[in-house]
C-alpha cells in the first residue's frame, strides 16, 4: 500500500533582497540575500505516489508549470516516481507572502524523506533553489543567507539568538498580476537602475552580515529599508512599471517611519506584493501592532517570531 509523507516549511522575509537572475537554467540570483524565517505562517505539503503528477493547492487542483518542471528535474537525477502533491498554506497564496519559498522548501523536504534521497539540508537548499530561489532560504530556520559562489543557503543565526518580531500587516489578499520571476525578467531587461542595484548588492549584504553579528538593530534597519527601497526603485522604473504597493502599504510605511523617528526599534520591508512586514524588537512590538492595526484592522495583523527549519511531520 502506498504511504504518504508530510513536510512543513515556513516562508521567509528578505532583509537584503534577491531581485534578478544571473542564470535562468540553474535559477541563480544576481544578488546575494539575507532573510528571516517566519514562525506561524506555514506551508504543509503531503505527497503520495500516484499514476501521474498532480498538484492540489488549498484543495484546488492546479496545473503549475514551475512545480512540474521542478519535479522533472529531480526525476532526471533521482528517478523518483510520479506523485500527487497536496499543499495547504495558512496564509494568502501568491500575494507577496513568499508562498513559493515555503512551497518548494516543503516539497523538497517531503521528497527527500519519501524517496530516501539522503540529501543534506545544504544540498536540499540547492535543489529547492531551482524551484524558487527564495525557497533555498526556507530550508533553514533563523536568519539565513544565500550567496555565491555556491548559492547554497545557510543559517547565520538560529531562532532565539536575537529575538526579533516580524509584524505583518496584510493590506490585500489578491493574487499579484505579475509573478516575481516575470517581474525580475522585465526589470533586468528594462530598468535603468538594474545594473547599479546589482553592483551595490554585495556591499549591502556584507554590511548586513556584520550588523547581524553585532546585533546592531539601527544598522540592520538602515540597510534593510535601503535594500527594500532600492529594489522597489528598480521595479518602479521597469517598463511596464511594477507597482506592487497600494495606498494602504504606503500608509503603513509612513506609520513605521514615524515610530522609528520617535525612537522605536522598528523598520519596514516589503516584497513583490503589497504586504508590509515591520521588523521590531519585542519591546516595540505592542506599539507597532497597535499602530498597524489602526490602519489595516486587527484581523489583518500576523505577529510572527523567527521560525524554524523545514521539517517532516
Ligand atoms: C526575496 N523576492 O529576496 C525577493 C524580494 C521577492 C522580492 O525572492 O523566480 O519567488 O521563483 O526564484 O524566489 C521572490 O522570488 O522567485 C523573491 P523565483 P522567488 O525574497
Amino acid at each position: 500500500m502506498s504511504y504518504s509523507t508530510t513536510a512543513i516549511a515556513h516562508p521567509n522575509v528578505a532583509l537584503i533582497k534577491y531581485w534578478g537572475k544571473s542564470n535562468l537554467t540553474e535559477n541563480i540570483p544576481s544578488t546575494p540575500s539575507i532573510s528571516i524565517t517566519l514562525s506561524k505562517l506555514e506551508t504543509k505539503t503531503t505527497i503520495v505516489e500516484d499514476d501521474f503528477d498532480t498538484i492540489w493547492i488549498n484543495q484546488k487542483k492546479i496545473n503549475d508549470e514551475k512545480i512540474l518542471r521542478f519535479l522533472s528535474q529531480i526525476r532526471e537525477k533521482t528517478g523518483i516516481a510520479t506523485i500527487k502533491i497536496e499543499t495547504e498554506n495558512n496564509f494568502p497564496t501568491g500575494s507577496g507572502l513568499a508562498s513559493s519559498a515555503s512551497g518548494f522548501a516543503a516539497l523538497a523536504t517531503a521528497l527527500n524523506q519519501h524517496f530516501s534521497l539522503g540529501f543534506t539540508q545544504s544540498e536540499l537548499s540547492t535543489i529547492a533553489r531551482k524551484g524558487s530561489a527564495s525557497s533555498a532560504r526556507s530550508i533553514f530556520g533563523g536568519i539565513v543567507s544565500l550567496q555565491g559562489p555556491s548559492w547554497k543557503a545557510r543559517s547565520i543565526e538560529q531562532d532565539g539568538e536575537w529575538p526579533l518580531r516580524i509584524i505583518i500587516a496584510k493590506t490585500s489578499s489578491e493574487r499579484k498580476e505579475i509573478s516575481s520571476s516575470e517581474g525580475m525578467k522585465l526589470t533586468r531587461e528594462t530598468s535603468p537602475f538594474y545594473q547599479p542595484w546589482v553592483k551595490e548588492a554585495q556591499k549591502d549584504f556584507d554590511d548586513c552580515l556584520s550588523a547581524i553579528k553585532n546585533q546592531d538593530f539601527e544598522k540592520l534597519a538602515d540597510l534593510s529599508e535601503k535594500s527594500c527601497l532600492k529594489m522597489i526603485g528598480t521595479m518602479l522604473s521597469t517598463s511596464p512599471s511594477l507597482i506592487y504597493w497600494n495606498p494602504t502599504t504606503l500608509a503603513c510605511v509612513h506609520a513605521i517611519k514615524k515610530m522609528r523617528t520617535a525612537g522605536k526599534a522598528v523598520f519596514f520591508t516589503t516584497d513583490a506584493g503589497p504586504q508590509i512586514k515591520a521588523i521590531c524588537t519585542s519591546e516595540s512590538a505592542e506599539e507597532v501592532t497597535k499602530s498597524l492595526s489602526n490602519i489595516v484592522g486587527p484581523t489583518n495583523i500576523i505577529d510572527c517570531e523567527i521560525g524554524g527549519d523545514a521539517r517532516i511531520v
